[in-house]
């Protein structure tokens, strides 16, 4: 039976999942992950990323990504007891923004890869920088402003290349990079993003990225789909001869190398466009629709959708990427996540029974009190200087602060994506706080719809495993549409629906005015001011 590999590269490990897929079956038969800081310490990552003297720098290595890469064929191998002949197509996602910087005649080296000896010896040789910027980066700060003022202020940024300068995102990465080792660049003569990087490893070539990955970059224009001329002037001189070529999302972008089919006697199966892993994660969590959100509770809490025109966020905070169905998508990302909801549930006392405890003894609606739960910096709305504001009741409230920043967070998700939005009904819910039922329903009611719970765990690589079926059936002329690919696989199930409930929905229409009035004067603008 044909069979398709998924990885994901994430900041903290890589995840591979394969799929086997018949008429009337799509089944996972395979699934490890590597942790980084665990399985190779030698490199002494914490949390996947390498020691710096400067808080505000974050690197890791691409030489870990490669070893990573080659263990992992080694325990499929070894380990899965699949009839790898059959494997028929791979595909991959990575942890976005982050860049790797090869040397001239990489490329030739990268054909020539030798399967006697391992990646980790001959990856080194590729590089012109040793390590690699990734999107925990937030030392670019002058370089976006930079970016910024030279492409025409933040509202024109964004509407080229689908978002404002990000210090994490690759262009600003690029700009410092020249500024600060003008050599290094000069030596530099393609920079890939990680997933083009590892998608290169594969096919033993420059692999070319793709609209999803490539929009994290603040240099791709949304809209066409190819480099922005102004943006790349912006950025570093001779830049585009440097990045690879953009492809649709579904493309064959080689096959297994013969490092591979030497080295792990592998089929030479297709390799389809790497990309982001949220671009990844839509398809993983069964997003295929644009009339639907998908809300992960995780460290942050991120809320991305579908939509058919790229849209703008007037707050300046959002992100347009391309998606991996060839239109776009949409980002936002919530600083305080699960960690405002630890904080408040570890100042009470509560394990989560006891959260979701307060929660349901208390009203929707918190009696019209209400909480701004800054308890670092956040992203969405851009605020720069943490504090949880309470508005109608104190510290000591157990029922007020347990509702409070629940409400806050569900009032902040729906009020900051209405941008993106085209009359959602269905939110599917996933990460460590959709576990909590009792959120659901906040989510359910503050959104005015049906909630439902995926038990996903690793999505954006099993979207690559879906992207890899559907690019291998692509390019053999076979029709095969994304509500096919993720049916059975990648969509919750029907029984853990949360409706809303009409009282609360009311409720909670009246709140989100009063949350939106007294935002506005805590956010912070595109120059930093209150
Ligand atoms: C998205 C972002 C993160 C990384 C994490 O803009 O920076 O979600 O992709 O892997």
């Amino acid at each position: 039976m044909p069979l398709y590999l998924g990885l994901d590269a994430s900041t903290q490990s890589l995840t591979g999942i394969v799929l086997e897929v018949t008429e009337s079956r799509r089944e996972i038969v395979w699934q490890h992950s590597l942790n980084f800081d665990a399985e190779f310490p030698r490199y002494g990552t914490s949390n996947g990323v390498l020691a710096s003297a400067d808080p505000l720098v974050a690197v890791s290595s691409p030489v870990l990504w490669a070893e990573a890469l080659d263990r992992f064929f080694a325990l499929l191998v070894r380990e899965s007891d699949l009839e790898l002949a059959q494997l028929r197509a791979v595909s991959g996602a990575a942890q976005q923004h982050g860049s790797v910087y090869l040397t001239r005649g990489a490329g030739a080296r990268l054909a020539k890869l030798d399967a006697t000896k391992p990646l980790s010896a001959q990856v080194p040789a590729l590089l012109s920088r040793r390590e690699a910027p990734i999107w925990m980066d937030a030392s670019t700060t002058a370089q976006c402003a930079a970016i910024t003022e030279a492409v025409g202020g933040p509202d024109a940024l964004q509407r080229l290349t689908g978002s404002r300068a990000f210090e994490r995102f690759t262009g600003p990465q690029i700009r410092k990079f020249f500024e600060t080792d003008p050599d290094g660049y000069a030596r530099t003569a393609r920079i890939h993003v990680v997933s083009s990087f590892l998608a290169s490893l594969l096919v033993g070539q420059d692999a070319p990225t793709e609209p999803g990955d490539a929009a994290g970059m603040n240099l791709m224009d949304i809209e066409q789909r190819q480099w922005a001329q102004a943006a790349l002037r912006a950025t570093a001189p001779d830049l585009e001869p440097r990045l690879p070529r953009i492809v649709p999302p579904w493309t064959t972008v080689g096959r297994l190398a013969s490092y591979w089919t030497t080295r792990y006697r592998l089929p030479s199966a297709k390799v389809i466009a790497w990309t982001g892993d949220n671009p990844s994660s839509t398809i993983g969590v069964g997003l295929v629709r644009p009339d639907r959100l998908a809300i992960s509770l995780g460290t942050s809490d991120t809320v991305f959708g579908l939509m058919q025109e790229p849209r703008f966020d007037p707050s300046g905070a959002g992100n347009v990427f391309g998606a991996p169905n060839g239109a776009w998508m949409a980002l936002v990302c919530f600083r305080n996540g699960a960690l405002a909801r630890e904080r408040v549930r570890e100042v009470f006392g509560l394990d989560w029974e006891g959260f979701a405890q307060a929660l349901s003894d208390s009203s929707p609606g918190n009696e019209g009190r209400f909480m701004l739960p800054w308890f670092e910096e956040e992203i969405t709305p851009p605020v720069r200087t943490r504090g949880v504001q309470r508005f109608g009741f104190d510290e000591s409230d157990l029922g007020g602060n347990v509702r409070g920043v629940i409400e806050a967070q569900m009032m902040a998700t729906a009020v900051y994506t209405e941008w993106m939005r085209q009359d959602v009904r269905v939110i599917h819910a996933t990460g460590g706080g959709a576990r909590t039922l009792e959120i659901l329903r906040v989510m359910a009611n503050v959104h005015d719809a049906d909630v439902y719970r995926l038990n996903v765990t690793a999505s954006a690589a099993l979207g690559a495993a879906l992207r890899a079926w559907h690019g291998d059936a692509t390019g053999e002329g076979r029709e095969l549409s994304w509500e096919d690919v993720v049916r059975n696989v990648a969509e919750p199930p029907a029984s853990t629906v949360v409706r809303p409930d009409p009282e609360a929905v009311a409720v909670y229409a009246e709140l989100k005015r009063a949350y939106a009035s007294a935002i506005s004067s805590f956010v912070t603008d595109a120059a930093g001011k209150r």
